[in-house]
């Protein structure tokens, strides 16, 4: 149920907009609004949505969240949640990413999907995902919670858009059909050193799982995923910290590996 008022959802619009864009931190939203839900928090992230569209940005894609246990430790919830793909995120493999503009990045190893085909809830599945799977292919997720501490709750975090800010699709793409997706083991190494590793069925049993339950989600929202979507399943391993002169390889098996720098 959404309870703020249509200024409130334009007014933490504009604060969570303020905080992604200029890259301050800010209270997380229920320090003022404690009775907000989670509905008041996609109704925020969708108002983040058309702005940033009517300003040029294009959707690419969608992300899960929170979809591994580890996530769901580290953060202290336990509710899957979505946010949005645009354009101005998406940085190339082997990229020199900038942390100038982020407040204090984490780096996750997650599979992503590329859609051939139009999905839409309330009931998508697992399967009907895989069936309208082109490819998958691994990513690096850079996340940015614009709250101080990174400390928040599902329904600010909804509102910062899942705490979105950079991704790095690469790798090997491959057919979903080819692989035992749930058994694919991954490696994150910061500077050489092992610092996550995990198997994709942390996500939910099945990271299609997650593209599933996404799909469900955007239903609630009254949106489908269009063909040619390009869909996080969410960070297997727990985030980590990184700084500037980090170096980050992720080395997925059967899907080859990732790697990017930070600079200042
Ligand atoms: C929320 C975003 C979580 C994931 O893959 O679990 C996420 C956060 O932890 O800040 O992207
Ligand atoms: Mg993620």
């Amino acid at each position: 149920m959404i309870t703020l008022s249509r200024e409130e959802i334009v007014r933490l619009c504009e604060r969570v907009e303020g905080a992604q864009t200029r890259a301050y931190a800010i209270p997380k939203l229920t320090d003022e609004y404690p009775e907000m839900t989670m509905d008041d928090g996609y109704a925020v992230q969708t108002e983040l949505r058309k702005r940033f569209i009517a300003q040029g940005h294009t959707l690419v894609g969608w992300k899960a969240g929170l979809t591994s246990r580890a996530k769901m430790q580290q953060m202290g919830v336990d509710v899957p949640s979505i946010g949005f793909l645009t354009d101005r995120m998406a940085r190339p493999e082997n990229s020199v990413i900038s942390v100038s503009d982020l407040v204090h990045p984490r780096v996750e190893c997650e599979i992503a999907f590329v859609t051939a085909k139009q999905l839409s809830g309330p009931d998508c599945t697992a399967q009907q995902v895989l069936d309208a799977t082109d490819y998958i292919l691994p990513a690096i997720e850079v996340i940015d919670s614009r709250y101080s501490g990174f400390k928040f709750d599902l329904e600010s975090v909804v509102a910062d858009n899942g705490s979105s800010a950079r991704f790095v699709g690469g790798g090997r793409a491959r057919y979903p059909a080819e692989l035992d997706i749930p058994t694919l083991g991954v490696v994150m190494e910061k500077n050489g050193e092992i610092v996550g590793m995990g198997a994709a069925a942390e996500v939910l049993g099945h990271p299609a799982e997650a593209v599933a339950m996404l799909v469900n989600i955007l239903h609630d929202l009254g949106e489908t995923l269009p063909s040619g979507s390009f869909v996080m399943s969410g960070g297997i391993t727990a985030a980590v910290a990184v700084q500037p002169g980090d170096h980050i390889n992720a080395r997925f098996q059967e899907l080859g590996s990732i790697s990017i720098r930070f600079a200042e």
